[in-house]
């Protein structure tokens, strides 16, 4: 039995020094010192031994069950090391090599446009304000003095989506929204930028879909005098100092009188051009001084409150500023196009 425990131990222990992954030495504690194992099935031998040599050979067992316990935890660490330097050596990650440079991307001219509208705004104290743009008929057009058989809604030919429900074909109802939970409060002072919907065939100057910024002012007092000063201020902040500017007569249903705001031309400063079709005039916006009854649909006492309203295109205020022939551009995200704006 002696002869037997030693060539157990030199068996395993070339085993054990062999072994070459942590599931072969589990595999090897198993076949040694397990429950089923070799040496448990030596010892049960040990009943047949003499009483003299069963203390012995009981501790020689003790002793190959400790050695081999010993060497394989000894191989166990050593091949878990092994397997850790293996994996750090893996997954080293070099600090050092230069990074991926990702492209950046830009503000889209269409909205540098309408944040640099809302900045000089807000610079004279007016507030933003939005709303839904899918629309009530009576907010986009009833409360807007345009009752259902007004020939002016065909001039806005729109997107229904029931008979009551259509998409926005101006901002205008944001700001009779924002009259009305003002709750005849002065002064009312916002701009009201956003996107629109009208039926339209797209085409260079054209598009169904479009952005607008109106604005809206109600106080005692208001006159056209207001009006003027505000949007003069508007268009030498936007446009540059030196320009001339002039009110021309136009007609809006909300809006009475109703005028349309020119400022010499920007490309040629006024001596005439293919911009301005030579007459040294560009149209910018339209604008008037709220009707009456626009004023009393929003709650105001239209005997005692007076207001301006204004409305004007970013798109072509950036076709103006930058001198872009086509509104599509604006549309169709081609990159050539965009990568010019990415500092605006
Ligand atoms: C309320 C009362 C009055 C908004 C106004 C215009 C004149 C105007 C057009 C310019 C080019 C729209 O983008 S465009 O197609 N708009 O000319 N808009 S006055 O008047 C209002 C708005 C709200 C309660």
């Amino acid at each position: 039995m002696r002869e037997k425990l030693e060539s157990l131990k030199r068996e395993a222990e070339e085993k054990i020094r062999a072994a070459s992954d942590p599931e072969g030495l589990k595999e090897l504690r198993v076949k040694y010192l397990g429950k089923k194992g070799e040496i448990t099935s030596v010892l049960r031998g040990m009943k047949d031994l003499s009483p003299e040599e069963r203390p012995v050979v009981g501790a020689l067992a003790n002793e190959v069950r400790n050695r081999l316990e010993e060497w394989i935890r000894a191989k166990e660490s050593e091949l878990e090391e092994a397997r850790l330097q293996a994996r750090l050596k893996r997954e080293t990650v070099d600090v050092t090599l230069p990074g991926q440079p990702r492209p950046l991307g830009g503000v889209h001219p269409l909205n540098a446009v309408i944040e640099q509208i809302e900045d000089i705004f807000v610079g004279m104290g007016f507030e933003v304000a939005e709303g839904p743009e899918v629309e009530t008929d009576y907010y986009n057009f009833e409360a807007l003095n345009l009752p259902k058989d007004h020939p002016a809604r065909d001039m806005q030919d729109s997107f229904y989506i029931t008979p009551e429900l259509l998409l926005r074909t101006q901002t205008s109802p944001v700001q009779v929204r924002s009259m009305q939970s003002k709750e005849g409060k002065v002064p009312v002072k916002i701009i009201c930028p956003g996107k629109v919907y009208r039926r339209d065939d797209d085409d260079a100057t054209h598009s169904h879909q479009f952005t607008q910024v109106e604005g809206l002012v109600v106080d005692r007092g208001i006159a056209m005098s207001e009006l003027h000063g505000t949007l003069l201020a508007f268009a030498e902040q936007m446009f540059g100092e030196k320009l001339e500017s002039r009110l021309r007569p136009s007609y809006f249903p909300f809006t009475e009188p109703s005028v349309e705001m020119d400022i010499s031309c920007v490309q040629c400063g006024g001596s005439g051009c293919r911009m301005c079709k030579y007459s040294g005039w560009i149209e910018i916006l339209g604008a008037g001084m709220v009707h009456p009854r626009v004023l009393e649909r929003g709650g105001y006492d239209s005997e005692r409150y007076t207001g301006f309203a204004f409305g004007m295109g970013p798109e072509r205020i950036a076709l103006l500023k930058y001198g872009i022939d086509d509104i599509r551009q604006f549309y169709t995200n081609d990159l050539r196009f965009l990568r010019q704006f990415q500092s605006v």
